[in-house]
């Protein structure tokens, strides 16, 4: 994807959204912020064993065996990844993206897929519609495990055909993208968006977060591992963050 000039850049990624299903903002993450956020993230999966709210072969986000772990309500983890749900670098064009009135929908989960692994997902969509933010941990490239959409599928009122599909693989679609970019990079799409994992067939994994959001009235049709914790709901102080969260003054 063509870099947005600075100039023109909320536009143009509200454009692409519409249009396309999705775009990204490289940079978002500041580089310091970047080493914390993965340094913790290696140290819970190391450990995830013993993290209560991990869960190998997830089954809403990975296919049985694909290796992948995703680690749920990392905001309640630690406070380097609730900075992610601010982040002056995307809040506003989620905010622009949402008529002003972003909620969260649910805590953010972190997914890893492992090396040399097959895609992990088939074509789908998520429904909702909801925004999603792709946190880019590692370099992105087509060959490391990559999202790919199908760009302007959103408008469609079908989901993926099952033939998209095929032996437990999804199936290279005419016209579909690789949602590639650099580690830091904030990627974002309508999760009517078709889409789907490809295979890692490098030697690292591929690292991610994920954040959703909505506006405030829409209902989260999720899972209740995905949601923060009444606990950790009520100790929100901030003003702004309690808005996020849906909170009431
Ligand atoms: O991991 C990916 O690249 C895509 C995951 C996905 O499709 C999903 O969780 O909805």
């Amino acid at each position: 994807m063509e870099p947005v000039p600075e100039v023109h850049a909320t536009a143009l990624h509200l454009k692409r959204l519409e249009f396309t299903g999705y775009t990204l903002v490289p940079r978002a993450i500041p580089p310091t912020h970047l080493v914390r956020v993965r340094e913790r993230l290696d140290e819970l999966f190391r450990d995830h064993a013993n993290v209560p709210t991990a869960v190998e072969d997830y089954r809403r986000t990975s296919l049985p065996g694909s290796g992948s772990i995703d680690i749920n309500r990392l905001f309640e983890l630690d406070p380097v990844f609730e900075d992610l749900m601010d982040l002056p670098t995307v809040l506003p064009l989620v905010q622009a993206a949402l008529g002003h009135d972003a909620t969260l929908c649910c805590d953010a989960t972190d997914n890893y897929r492992a090396p040399h692994s097959r895609a992990a997902t088939l074509w789908h969509r998520d429904g909702g519609p909801y925004l999603r933010l792709t946190y880019f941990l590692d370099d992105i490239a087509e060959h490391n495990g990559a999202t790919a959409f199908l760009p302007a599928s959103h408008l469609s009122t079908e989901p993926p055909p099952p033939w998209a599909n095929h032996d437990g693989q999804p199936r290279l679609l005419p016209g579909m993208v690789h949602a590639t970019g650099p580690a830091g990079a904030c990627l974002l799409n309508n999760t009517n968006l078709w889409h789907t994992n490809t295979p890692n067939d490098s030697d690292q994994p591929r690292r991610v977060i994920w954040l959703l959001f909505k506006p405030s009235q829409v209902e989260f049709a999720g899972h209740d591992e995905m949601k923060s914790t009444p606990a950790y709901l009520a100790r929100q102080t901030d003003s702004g963050r309690r808005a996020l969260m849906g909170l009431v003054d």
